[in-house]
């Protein structure tokens, strides 16, 4: 009797605390870095945002897991690796998109994601 009465509590704590479970598929949640390791294979980056410190010299180091890839940041034609490399790149804060730079097959559309500098 008394367990089931406590039991809608015990649900209402579990479920506030699921709420305080971050979820790191919301950007705001994802901390910015000087690093990233960006992996590409057919036809996606290994993540969709990427958060970094605006104003700071950023190391983006990329590899081409499967398949021949590349790596650019739309507006930027200087800022390109194919296949796997690193660079340096310092941003303005604002929202960057990621794209491919080779045209590596049917997907090669699909490769874009969020570059974040913050
Ligand atoms: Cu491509």
């Amino acid at each position: 009797m008394f367990g089931i009465r406590l039991l809608p509590c015990f649900l209402l704590l579990f479920i506030t605390l699921l709420g305080c479970v971050p979820d790191h598929s919301r950007q705001e949640d994802i901390r910015p870095v000087t690093v990233i390791e960006v992996e590409a294979e057919n036809w996606r980056f290994n993540k969709e945002i990427y958060k970094v410190f605006a104003g700071k010299p950023i190391t983006i180091n990329f590899k081409s897991v499967e398949g021949h890839h590349g790596f650019g940041i739309k507006g930027f034609p200087e800022y390109n690796i194919e296949g796997e490399g690193s660079m340096k790149v310092t941003l303005e804060p604002g929202e960057y998109q990621i794209f491919c730079t080779v045209p590596c097959g049917e997907g090669h559309d699909d490769m874009v994601a969020t570059l974040i500098a913050v």
